[in-house]
């Protein structure tokens, strides 16, 4: 079987985990999103594409969801040491490694999508982790406060203001010009059932989603999301901050209208959130919280299966 998955960063790289445990035999795409995206210190930082990679690859600090394990943080305390800013963006020295080799590639030439097969090369993650797109895009969040009303880069408004002021907007700068990178519309195309895991609904699935082609080729096929908002909270982190953002209710429901039908054909909820519902989709009540590998290999069988059962 022929899976394609979109992912963010912890939520979709923690249910492929559960993925590749339930579907060993299927040939599973992820389009990765790429709007995390920053460069610091001249390096190009992808840290959704790095979260998945380093997650199925088994180099992922299991603990805080991002970065490496065993991480040491000497080159971040001496470059704070000259003053070089930022420092509220924490990159460990296993971690730089990896942006070292990816920005040297970019620089002679390589494109994202065969730069992260290269470093996938090494991590081995089990599936094929394709960027959503070779051409650069960046989310920028509009705020306003005491220093006035200006965009900053989505990582300085989620690391260093930990979404605490409100978004006014939130926009993927380049959107307009990027193009599905090579191999995204054909694995699309050529996919038996496609899942939308529990990613952020508006800066990790939207994003991808934004960029031309993809919601359409995706329309076609049968695709089974699973809810990221469970009891009216996000399990973790601050996509209700997002959700505001964009007018939408933090709810099972309302993100299920966002993506909306003909999108998603399928969708997954917690079974405190069963009464959720939406025109031309099947919704299914179960368990949603990835406690450990096993609760997502279970959420993800159970994504296929409806999926499977949808086609
Ligand atoms: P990020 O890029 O690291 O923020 O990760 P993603 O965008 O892939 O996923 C973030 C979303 O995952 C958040 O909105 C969480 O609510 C959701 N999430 C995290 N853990 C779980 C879980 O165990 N169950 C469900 N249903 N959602 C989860
Ligand atoms: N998240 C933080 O909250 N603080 C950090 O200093 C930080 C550094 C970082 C470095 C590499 C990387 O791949 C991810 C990193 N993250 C950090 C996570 C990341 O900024 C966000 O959680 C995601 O981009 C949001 O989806
Ligand atoms: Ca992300
Ligand atoms: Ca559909």
């Amino acid at each position: 079987m022929r899976i394609v998955s979109l992912a963010g960063g912890i939520g979709g790289a923690r249910f492929l985990r559960g993925l590749l445990a339930a579907s060993p035999d299927a040939e599973i795409t992820v389009i990765g999103n790429t709007g995390d995206d920053i460069t610091l210190f001249g390096l190009r930082v992808c840290p959704d594409l790095d979260t998945v990679m380093y997650t199925l690859g088994g180099g992922i600090d299991e603990e805080q969801g991002w970065g490496r394990s065993d991480e040491t943080h000497v080159v971040k305390e001496e470059l704070a040491a000259y003053g070089m800013e930022p420092q509220w963006f924490g990159l460990g020295d296993r971690d730089f490694a990896t942006h070292i080799v990816r920005t040297r590639m970019l620089d002679a030439g390589y494109p994202l999508s065969q730069v992260t097969e290269a470093l996938c090369d090494r991590w081995k993650p089990g599936v094929r982790l394709i960027p959503m797109s070779d051409d650069r895009t960046e989310t920028h969040v509009v705020i306003n406060d005491e220093q006035g009303r200006r965009a900053v880069h989505f990582q300085e408004w989620w690391v260093r203001l930990r979404a605490a002021v409100p978004a006014e907007q939130i926009l993927l700068v380049g959107a307009d010009e990027a193009r599905p990178a090579p191999g995204v519309l054909q694995a699309i195309d050529e996919a038996d059932v496609v899942i939308l895991p529990p990613s952020n609904p508006v800066v990790s699935i939207g994003t991808i989603l934004q960029i031309k082609g993809i919601r359409e080729a995706l329309e076609r096929k049968t695709v089974v999301g699973v809810s990221p908002i469970v009891g009216g909270a996000p399990v973790r982190g601050m996509a209700d901050a997002c959700l505001t953002a964009i007018g939408v209710d933090t709810t099972a429901q309302a993100v299920l209208e966002l993506y909306g039908s003909p999108l998603v054909d399928g969708w997954l909820v917690a079974e405190q959130d069963a009464g959720v519902g939406l025109d031309g989709v099947v919704v299914e009540a179960r368990p949603l919280i990835m406690h450990d590998a096993g609760a997502a290999a279970g959420i993800a069988r159970a994504a296929v299966d409806l999926a499977v059962r949808l086609s």
